[in-house]
C-alpha cells in the first residue's frame, strides 16, 4: 500500500493523490455530496466509494493508491456541499483535518476548530457561525509542559517525567536546588523527614552525603537506623532514608549520583524511596459501594472490585515501604463513597466500615445532603451531578477530621469520583490521580454532536464537562490499557476522543486533553489471587460451595435464582457473567449460541446476569435486556441447553464457580460490544479458564489472540460462534489443547496483571508527580484558575438542568 513521505502532511499529499485517480474521485465526491449535509463514517465513505468504483480490480488499485490510504485512515467526514471535510487519523493520537471541494477537487488543510465548526453546521448553523460561541482550550495553558511525540510512548508518562526531571536538574548544583527545597518540605505530622535546615542547599547536602556514606561504610549492613540516628541528625539528616545502614547508603548513593549527573533511572529509584505518601483518599462516589451483596447491581460492577482490591494492594505496599524507610508510622487509606440510607440489605448505610484484609483502611460513607434532609435512595450515576458539590464539602470536613490533617494523595474513580477528587485536591493543594474505568463518551456514537437529544436521559453535557475538568486537574491519570488512552490503529481511544469535540449550542472544546501529555500512565489491575486461583490448585479449592454450585448449575427447577436447565450435563460449559447492560451483550452471546447448531451440539451455555422480571428493574437498559433474553430463549428453543442465573454477589463462590466451569473443560466468553477493561476476563484467566473476549476495547490487549486466549468480534456473531465451536471441537479431538490455552492464559496474567505490579507503579507515580507538580507550580496554578472559572460558569449551570430525586420517607430494608 502507498504511504506518505515522512515530511508530508495529508493536506500536502492530497492534491497529488486526487490527481492519481481524478476520474473516479470526481464521481466519488459527487456521490458524497448527493444527499446534502451529513456526517459520514468510514464505513459510509467506503460503501459509497464501492458503488462508484464497481470494478473489483480498479477498486483494489484505488485502495492501494495514496488516496486509498488517506481514505482508510479517515475517521469521519462532514459533508457541507460543495465541500467535504475529513478528520484523518494516520496514527494513534495524530489527527489532521482537510477540506476538499467536490467541484474542482481542490484541497485545503484546516484546523481542528474549523473542522468542529463544520460538524456544528449539521445541527446548529447559527451557533456554528457565531464568532463568540464558547470555545474551551485547555491546551493553551500547557505552555511549559513537554509532551511526548511518539504514539508508542503514550501511557509511559512516569518514565518520560523522570527523563525530563533529569534534564531539568542537569547543569550545576544550583539547578538541583528545587529538589533540596522539596526534600526540606517533607514531613509527617509536622515532624521533619529526610533533611533539616542544616543542609538547605544542594552544595551542603552533597557534602553531607559524602560524609554520611563514608560513615555508613564502617557499619555492618544490617545496623538499624536508630543506632546512628543521633549522629546523622547533627549532620542535618532526618528519618526516612532507610531502616538499615545498607538501605540508607543505597538511597544516599542514588541522590549523590543525581547530584553528580542526573539520570532517569536513579531519579525513579530515588523517588520510589522518598517518604511522600502515607495517607491516601480514594473517591468512588456512586453506589452501591460495599464489600458484600452489591455486585451485579446497576452501576455496581468492576469499579467496586477494583477499588477494594486496590486498597489492599496499596496498604501492603505502603507497609513495606514505610518499614524500609525506617519510619514508625501507620498508613491510612479512606475509600470515600456516598451513604445510602435505603441500603436494601447492604452495608451502604454504615458511615465507617473497615476494609476486609487490611489494618488501616476504611470505607467512609457520607450522605447526599439536600434542603429536605439526606437523600435516602440510590441514584443512577447519570443523575448524580446535583449532589456532588455539597458532598465534596461534607466529605472533605470528615476526611480532615478522621485523618487529623490533609491526605498526601487523592485518587478519583469514574466521572463523579474524579470531579469530587479534583475539587478537593484543588482546594487543599494535594497531588491528584484520576481513573476513569470507562469514559461514557465513546460508548454512544456521536454522543457529543447529539448531546441535546441524549441529555434528558444521560446528562452527557454534565458528564463530558466533568470529565474534561478532572482530566485537566489531575497530576497523573491511571489507565488499565493503552487503548483507553489512544485506542488502536483503527479506533480512537477513550481519552483521545476528548482531544477536540463539540457540544453544539453549548461549547466547542478545541483542546480538551492531549494524549501525549506525560501525565498518562498505564497500570493494569489484577484479580484477588486468594479468590481467583487456578482450578488445578486442588488443596485450595473452596469445596464448601460445591453443593450450592451444583444446585446453581444443574438443578432442574426454575426459581428466583435461576431459570432454564442443562439436559446433557456431560457437555463442557460455555460461561459468561456480567451486569445486564446492553453494552455487555449477554443477549448477543445467547443469540450466537441459539443460531449455531455446531456450538449447541458441543457445549451448554450458562450466563450469570441481572434477574428475570423486567417490571422490577429500575434501570432502563436492564429492563430491555431482560425482555430480550426471554424472547431469545423462546425463539431458539434454548430450554435444556441454557441456564440463566441471576446476578451473583458472593465473590468467593464466584471464584469457585469459574473453577467448576473449568472442571467441565469449559470456557469463558466476554462478548461486550465495548469493554473498557473487563475484570471478568482476568478473573476467568486466573482460574485457568480458556477465555474468548471481545476485540472491542481492553480485552483485546489483555489476551494475545490464539495464544493466551481468543478475541471475538461482537459485531460478527456467526464468526465468533464458529471460533468458539472450533475451539471446543479441537479440544474434543485433542484434550491437551485445553490445558495449553489454560496455562498460557495464566502465564499472561502472572507477567502483566497482578495487584503487586500495580501498587508499586501507582505509588511511584504518587511520589514522582508530587515533585513534578511542585516544579511546574506556576503553570499548574494558571491552569487551575482556568478550570475553576470553567467549573463555576459552565458546570454549575449545567447541573441546574439535572432533576433531583425526591427525598422520600425511608423504606425498611428488604429481607434478603
Ligand atoms: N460480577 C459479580 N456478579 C455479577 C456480575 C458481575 O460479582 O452478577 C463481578 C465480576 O466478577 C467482576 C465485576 O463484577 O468482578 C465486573 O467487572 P467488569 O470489569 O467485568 O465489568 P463492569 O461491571 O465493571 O463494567
Ligand atoms: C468499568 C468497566 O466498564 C470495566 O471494563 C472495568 O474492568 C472496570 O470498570 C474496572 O476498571
Amino acid at each position: 500500500m502507498a504511504a506518505l513521505k515522512r515530511s508530508e502532511s495529508m493536506a500536502d499529499s492530497m492534491p497529488d493523490a486526487l490527481r492519481e485517480s481524478r476520474y473516479h474521485m470526481k464521481k466519488c465526491f459527487a456521490k458524497y455530496i448527493e444527499q446534502g449535509k451529513r456526517l459520514m463514517k468510514l464505513r459510509h465513505l467506503m460503501s459509497e466509494m464501492e458503488k462508484v468504483i464497481d470494478d473489483k480490480t480498479e477498486r483494489e488499485q484505488f485502495l492501494n493508491s495514496l488516496l486509498g490510504y488517506i481514505l482508510c485512515t479517515t475517521q469521519e467526514a462532514v459533508v457541507i456541499p460543495p465541500y467535504v471535510a475529513f478528520a484523518i487519523r494516520p496514527n494513534p493520537g495524530f489527527w489532521e483535518f482537510i477540506k476538499v471541494s467536490s467541484t474542482d477537487l481542490s484541497v485545503e488543510g484546516i484546523t481542528a476548530t474549523d473542522y468542529l465548526k463544520y460538524k456544528e453546521m449539521l445541527v446548529d448553523e447559527d451557533w456554528a457561525k457565531d464568532e463568540n460561541a464558547l470555545e474551551v482550550d485547555f491546551g493553551a495553558m500547557d505552555f511549559s509542559t513537554p509532551s511526548l511525540t511518539v504514539s508508542s510512548s503514550i501511557g509511559n508518562g512516569i518514565n518520560f517525567v523522570s527523563k525530563f526531571l533529569s534534564s531539568k536538574l542537569h547543569g550545576g548544583l544550583q539547578k538541583a536546588q528545587p529538589l533540596v527545597d522539596y526534600l526540606l518540605s517533607l514531613n509527617y505530622h509536622e515532624e521533619k523527614l529526610m533533611i533539616n535546615e542544616t543542609i538547605n542547599t544542594a552544595a551542603k547536602l552533597q557534602s553531607a552525603l559524602i560524609v554520611a556514606e563514608a560513615a555508613l561504610l564502617t557499619l555492618p549492613k544490617d545496623t538499624p537506623y536508630q543506632d546512628f540516628e543521633q549522629r546523622f541528625r547533627q549532620w542535618g539528616f532526618e528519618k526516612g532514608w532507610g531502616d538499615t545502614a545498607e538501605r540508607v547508603r543505597e538511597t544516599m548513593r542514588s541522590l549523590s549520583e543525581i547530584f553528580q549527573a542526573p539520570d532517569p533511572l536513579n531519579m525513579e529509584k530515588f523517588f520510589g524511596r522518598v517518604p511522600t505518601v502515607f495517607k491516601v483518599v480514594l473517591f468512588s462516589v456512586h453506589g452501591y459501594f460495599g464489600q458484600s451483596d452489591v455486585l451485579g447491581l446497576p452501576d455496581t460492577g468492576g469499579q467496586v472490585v477494583y477499588v477494594l482490591d486496590q486498597v489492599v494492594a496499596f496498604e501492603e505496599e505502603l507497609l513495606v515501604r514505610i518499614k524500609q524507610q525506617g519510619l514508625n508510622v501507620k498508613p491510612q487509606i479512606l475509600v470515600v463513597t456516598r451513604l445510602i440510607p435505603d441500603a436494601k440489605g447492604t452495608k451502604c448505610n454504615q458511615a465507617l466500615e473497615p476494609v476486609a484484609n487490611t489494618k488501616h483502611s476504611n470505607i467512609l460513607r457520607v450522605p447526599f445532603r439536600t434542603e429536605n434532609g439526606d437523600l435516602p435512595q440510590w441514584v443512577s450515576r447519570f443523575d448524580i451531578y446535583p449532589y456532588l458539590e455539597r458532598f465534596t464539602q461534607d466529605a472533605t470536613d470528615k476526611i480532615l477530621e478522621i485523618m487529623e490533617g490533609k491526605p498526601d494523595l487523592i485518587i478519583g474513580n469514574y466521572t463523579d469520583g474524579n470531579l469530587v477528587a479534583s475539587l478537593m485536591a484543588s482546594k487543599l493543594g494535594i497531588t491528584l490521580g484520576t481513573i476513569a474505568h470507562a469514559l461514557e463518551k465513546t460508548k454512544y456514537e456521536d454522543s457529543d454532536l447529539k448531546w441535546k437529544e441524549l441529555d434528558p436521559k444521560y446528562h452527557f453535557s454534565c458528564q463530558f464537562t466533568a470529565d474534561t475538568i478532572a482530566m485537566n486537574s489531575s497530576d497523573f491519570i491511571i489507565t488499565s490499557t493503552y487503548q483507553e488512552i489512544a485506542g488502536s490503529k483503527d479506533r480512537p481511544g477513550q481519552y483521545e476522543s476528548h482531544a477536540a469535540f463539540t457540544l453544539p449550542g453549548l461549547c466547542r472544546v478545541v483542546s480538551g486533553i492531549n494524549v501525549f501529555d506525560p501525565k498518562f500512565n498505564i497500570a493494569a489491575p489484577g484479580a484477588d489471587q486468594s479468590v481467583y486461583f487456578p482450578c488445578t490448585d486442588r488443596q485450595k479449592r473452596f469445596t464448601k460451595f460445591h453443593p450450592s454450585i451444583e444446585e446453581l448449575l444443574f438443578s432442574k427447577v426454575d426459581n428466583i435464582e435461576h431459570i432454564g436447565y442443562l439436559e446433557d450435563r456431560k457437555k463442557p460449559i460455555l460461561f459468561s457473567m456480567a451486569r445486564l447492560d446492553i453494552v455487555k451483550n449477554i443477549s448477543g452471546l445467547t443469540e450466537w449460541y441459539g443460531k449455531n447448531k455446531r456450538l449447541r451440539s458441543l457445549v451448554n451455555l450458562v450466563v450469570v446476569a441481572g434477574f428475570f422480571d423486567p417490571t422490577k428493574s429500575k434501570d432502563r437498559e436492564e429492563a430491555a435486556e431482560i425482555k430480550k433474553m426471554h424472547m431469545l430463549i423462546e425463539k431458539y428453543q434454548l430450554k435444556g441447553q441454557i441456564r440463566w442465573i441471576a446476578a451473583q454477589t458472593d465473590r468467593q463462590r464466584n471464584g469457585e464457580l469459574y473453577r467448576c466451569i473449568a472442571d467441565t473443560k469449559g470456557a469463558f466468553a466476554q462478548p461486550a460490544l465495548y469493554e473498557a477493561f473487563g475484570l471478568t476476563v482476568i478473573e476467568a484467566m486466573n482460574c485457568g479458564l480458556p477465555t474468548f473476549a471481545t476485540n472491542q476495547g481492553g480485552p483485546a490487549e489483555i489476551i494475545v489472540d490464539g495464544v493466551s486466549g481468543f478475541h471475538i468480534d461482537p459485531n460478527n456473531g456467526d464468526e465468533s460462534g464458529n471460533k468458539i465451536a472450533d475451539f471446543f471441537q479441537k479440544c474434543k479431538d485433542d484434550p491437551e489443547h485445553w490445558n495449553k490455552i489454560s496455562k498460557l492464559g495464566l502465564n499472561r496474567i502472572y507477567e502483566c496483571y497482578t495487584w503487586k505490579i500495580y501498587a508499586n507503579k501507582v505509588l511511584n507515580m504518587g511520589c514522582v508527580y508530587s515533585f513534578w507538580r511542585q516544579l511546574n507550580k506556576d503553570q499548574k496554578h494558571a491552569k487551575q484558575r482556568y478550570i475553576q472559572m470553567f467549573y463555576n460558569l459552565q458546570f454549575r449551570n449545567l447541573v441546574k438542568n439535572v432533576p433531583t430525586s425526591r427525598v422520600e420517607p425511608q423504606q425498611q430494608p428488604k429481607e434478603k
